[in-house]
């Protein structure tokens, strides 16, 4: 079982997505342990983004990220971490296939509706970033 986490950006939020992207995971037969509703502080979201620290686009990054409300959730199940990731759909969404949530519901790469964990070491680091353990339910 592996457990990984899921932003629902603020363009997700704001474009009301959010139900249908939980719906997509659960369909799938993954389970939601956490799930909370927050406007991420900078700190988190530097923290959140440390490795693109330096790159050109991390300012853009970091205030988009905490632009308007976002979801998280912490989504378990087996293989969770590239199971969520190939639901995704590749970074930029105009390489991301149709039937995938950024191949279905984003255009630019800056604006791709959803976060998940590319590694069960990031998932793990990234999940301590927004919830404490008694907030995770097994
Ligand atoms: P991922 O979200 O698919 O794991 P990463 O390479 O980890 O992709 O990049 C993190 C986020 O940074 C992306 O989801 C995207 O929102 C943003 N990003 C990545 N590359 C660019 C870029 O070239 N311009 C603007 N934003 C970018
Ligand atoms: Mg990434």
């Amino acid at each position: 079982m592996q457990q990984t986490l899921v932003l629902v950006k603020p363009d997700g939020v704001a474009k009301g997505l959010t139900g249908e992207i939980i719906s997509r995971f659960e369909k799938r037969g993954l389970k939601i342990s956490a799930l909370k509703m927050f406007k991420m502080s900078v700190e988190q979201a530097k923290s959140h983004y440390a490795e693109h620290q330096g790159k050109s686009f991390f300012d853009e990054l970091v205030s988009f990220i905490t632009s308007g409300p976002i979801v998280a959730m912490v989504v378990s199940g087996e293989n969770a971490v590239k199971a969520v990731r190939s639901m995704m759909g590749a970074t930029d969404p105009l390489n991301s296939a149709p039937g995938t949530i950024r191949g279905d519901y984003a255009l630019n790469v800056a604006n791709n509706i959803i976060h998940g964990s590319d590694s069960e070491n990031s998932a793990e680091r990234e999940i301590n970033n927004f919830f404490t353990k008694s907030e995770i339910v097994n």
